[in-house]
């Protein structure tokens, strides 16, 4: 591997800045929470329920209290009075939306196949493993519901019995004059789709370890989770500890994919197993405990019809969405598929918008934010219906596109939202050309009319999506229980270090790199004296962490507030240093010059005097720090072009994908080589699950796909290398011009894959392929189609 030199310009934005983290996760020098131990630190083991639902109408923890090196042993029951309120939902979407009573262990019912009941702590993880297979539990199974369709049926077994339907709630919007314009339409179009449930799969298995500290009373939790910030503010109400007596830190944190982004039981279970030992208490989760009691995403049936004109002006989108919450709402589960809400128009300029979800109690791990949450549905829902508009029509799905494309900005949507800038066109225009689109489609109708065994299939998704998930006032009219501000402290240390520290907390996406880029190019010092905090509720106490791809866009921007505030106290002090006016100054990569001269001071410098303090002008209070809280006054909105090109061999039912190409429009880009791992990250799961994953319930409600063999997650061996580029249409509502890029493979790459597979497989009639497109079902459909 090529050794790559530390930069010495001070020009940092847009450069591919190794990453800063690298080295030490190379070297294997990190902070798992796994990894740490403390003295008199105790393990945890949770039983949970092998049924689906099953009253419990008695548990026996004795046997297990009395094994080998177990300190104690409790029941739901026997740990009831340690909650001082349920598991956190943050997002109540409706009025009535139902969250029921969420208590860390269940008491009276399990609700889905790996529900906790009871919890173990012993001296070592397996001695607490083992006797956690002593707790006597009598289970009375109970009739179950895992499908949404089916738990909105009369009759259909309830999983909150004092909730009286599965019915969790509907939630709607309208504008325009839709059934005006279905009416007078040329053309509809009426679509059913599936988004499979999926399974995150974070490299790091969630982890928690909890540090009493009885003479104050004061817990301290590590944690692998995306957000310490609102774990403790949430945790403090499940488990009574005041906010001020909790400090969540959270280390190095291997992945989440959203999966972190949530309070877990196990979290409050560690909380309170620790102020009832006194001793500290850890927990880390195997990955087949994983697969059940991590939260899952998607699970959304989707109806979506379009109106047109004859030419293929789509006028009108009507959407209907029933989506799995699974058996609890979790932290923001109910608004989930709504924030793809605002988006099934797509990248496309209608009329009139129709939207309704219902949400689902069924008798499953719960779902909530998996990576694209609730865009990537969206993205797929209009994709894909746009391909059927372009077939009705015997048009190419180009020309339909070009035709309906939003094309100019700042667009107010029919939905309602502001796309503030965009170039779909450009993008467009850029992925076909790299693709050479009418060359493969020339190879197309050769093989259709060779009738080769092996059929090639494009297919496009030009995206629109909206991330950063700000402003706050926004998130408060939605039902949303925190803000969508962040904030930013940047801190000249008079050795002339630069510390700063932000509020997101990155769990892969290399902040500290990119976050260290943009303070190093403002305050023009070397990128190595730049030390970026984080994740840690002490040290940093403002900040809504790391989730919707909005830490660039929200966190980063404070923090180039943040930077901006430095300069101008570091203006004012050159100027008296120089013993000129301050407009007399130029400033440029750091440095403040007397305009027309060679006398200078720089940042660090000021930073120095600031820290000394002898010499400031009147009234001036020493130190250089600055803090910023950012609330953004839009969404960002990224954009794109995806094209995904496959080979379908009709006789094995088996997809290829022999070329992907990405043109994403992220904005300003502060470092290509951190973001494109993003988006070829993001296609390798979408492509994922377009083409490998799915979780699969049985009848009773259990999980047959419970491990990464049967589940299918793709290795680096499946992966496809994305060629990936850009356009750049800058954010004009932040001043650095960024769009957040953490979700933009995700959302785009399933509706590409699968407008490719779809039309590979035209001449065969096929119109549709349920995802994930595994062999036997492309050739199941295939088989259906022939005579
Ligand atoms: N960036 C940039 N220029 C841009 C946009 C972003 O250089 N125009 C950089 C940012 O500075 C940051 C990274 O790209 O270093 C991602 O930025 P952003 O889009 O703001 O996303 P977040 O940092 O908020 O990350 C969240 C997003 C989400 S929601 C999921 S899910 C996800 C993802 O990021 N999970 C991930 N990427 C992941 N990557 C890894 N390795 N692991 C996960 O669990």
């Amino acid at each position: 591997m090529a050794v790559i030199e530390p930069k010495t310009t001070t020009t940092y934005i847009g450069e591919a800045v190794p990453r800063k983290e690298d080295a030490r996760l190379l070297r294997g020098d990190t902070r798992w929470v796994d990894n740490m131990t403390l003295p008199g630190m105790l393990w945890v083991a949770v039983v949970r329920s092998p049924y689906a639902h099953a009253r419990i109408s008695k548990v026996d923890v004795s046997k297990a209290a009395e094994a080998g090196g177990v300190i104690a042993a409790f029941s739901g029951a026997e740990l009831a009075e340690e909650w001082a309120g349920s598991l956190p939902c943050a997002w109540p979407v409706t009025e009535d939306c139902a969250i029921p009573l969420h208590r860390p262990l269940a008491t009276d019912k399990a609700r889905f196949a790996g529900d906790g009941v009871a919890v173990v702590v012993a001296e070592s993880r397996a001695l607490a493993k083992d006797a956690a297979e002593l707790v006597e539990v009598d289970y009375e199974p109970l009739p179950v519901v895992t499908d949404v369709e089916e738990a909105l049926a009369d009759g259909a077994p309830l999983v909150h019995d004092d909730v009286g339907t599965n019915r969790a709630y509907t939630w709607a919007m309208q504008s325009g004059e839709i059934d005006r314009l279905f009416s007078e339409a040329a053309v509809t179009v009426q679509e059913r789709y599936r988004q499979q449930r999926l399974i995150p799969n974070a490299i790091e298995p969630r982890s928690v370890l909890v540090q009493p500290t009885p003479a104050t009373e004061e817990f301290t939790m590590w944690t692998a989770t995306q957000v310490p910030h609102i774990a403790r503010v949430t945790l403090s109400g499940t488990t009574g500890i005041p906010e001020s007596k909790l400090r969540v830190i959270a280390p190095d944190v291997g992945g989440g994919f959203g999966s972190k982004l949530n309070v877990y039981a196990e979290e409050a279970i560690c909380l309170a197993l620790a102020r009832r030992l006194g001793r500290p208490i850890k927990w880390t989760e195997e990955r087949s405990e994983a697969y059940v009691a991590t939260i899952h995403g998607r699970d959304v049936v989707q109806e979506i019809a379009l109106a047109a004109t004859a030419e293929g002006k789509i006028t009108a989108v009507r959407t209907r969405l029933t989506a799995a919450m699974g058996a609890y709402m979790q932290l923001v589960s109910p608004g989930i598929p709504l924030l793809g809400a605002w988006l099934y128009g797509g990248a496309y300029a209608v009329e009139a918008y129709d939207f309704e979800c219902v949400g689902v109690f069924t008798n499953t791990t719960p779902t909530d934010a998996y990576r694209g949450a609730g865009r990537p549905e969206a993205t797929y829902a209009i994709e894909r219906a746009v391909d059927a508009l372009a077939r009705k029509l015997d048009k190419d799905p180009v020309e339909l596109r070009r035709l309906n494309f939003i094309n100019e900005f700042p667009a107010t949507i029919a939905s309602g939202l502001t796309i503030d800038s965009g170039d779909f066109h450009a993008a467009l225009d850029k992925a076909l050309a790299t693709v050479d689109y009418e060359g493969l489609r020339r190879e197309q109708a050769e093989r259709r009319e060779h009738g080769d065994t092996t059929q090639l299939g494009i297919g496009l998704s030009t995206y629109v999506e909206m991330c950063g998930l700000a402003p706050s006032r926004i998130l408060g009219a939605i039902r949303y229980g925190a803000g969508g501000w962040d904030a930013a402290t940047v801190r000249c240390l008079p050795t002339g270090t630069v510390q700063v520290l932000i509020g997101t907390s990155p769990h892969g996406q290399g902040h500290v790199t990119t976050f260290s880029q943009i303070v190093a190019e403002r305050l023009g010092v070397p990128i190595e004296s730049v030390e970026v905090l984080h994740g840690d509720t002490t040290t940093i106490p403002l900040g809504m962490d790391t989730y919707g791809s909005r830490s660039l866009a929200v966190g980063g921007v404070a923090l180039y507030h943040a930077a901006e505030r430095i300069i101008e106290k570091a203006r004012t002090i050159a100027a008296h240093k120089l013993e000129v006016a301050e407009d007399d100054l130029d400033y440029d990569g750091g440095r403040f010059t007397v305009k027309g001269t060679d006398r200078s001071v720089t940042v660090t410098e000021a930073a120095l005097d600031a820290w000394t303090a002898h010499d400031l002008p009147d009234g001036l209070e020493p130190g250089l720090e600055a803090s910023y809280v950012y609330d953004p006054p839009n969404f960002s909105w990224p954009g794109g072009c995806h094209i995904a090109v496959v080979e379908v061999d009709t006789e094995t039912g088996s997809v290829d994908i022999r070329r992907y190409v990405a043109v994403d429009d992220v904005g300003t880009v502060i470092n290509p080589q951190i973001v494109d791992g993003q988006v070829q990250g993001g296609i390798t799961q979408g492509i994922a699950q377009a083409l490998w994953e799915e979780a699969v319930y049985d009848e009773e409600g259990n999980l047959l796909t419970g491990s990464m063999v049967s589940y299918l997650v793709p290795s680096a061996a499946e992966a496809v290398d994305a060629e990936i580029d850009r356009v750049s249409a800058p954010s004009p509502t932040n001043p650095m011009g960024v769009k957040g890029v953490g979700e933009t493979g995700t959302i785009a790459s399933p509706a590409a894959v699968m407008n490719a597979v779809v039309d590979a497989l035209a001449p065969f009639g096929i119109t549709d392929i349920a995802m994930p497109a595994k062999p036997d079902r492309v050739w199941a459909a295939i088989q259906e189609a022939q005579p």
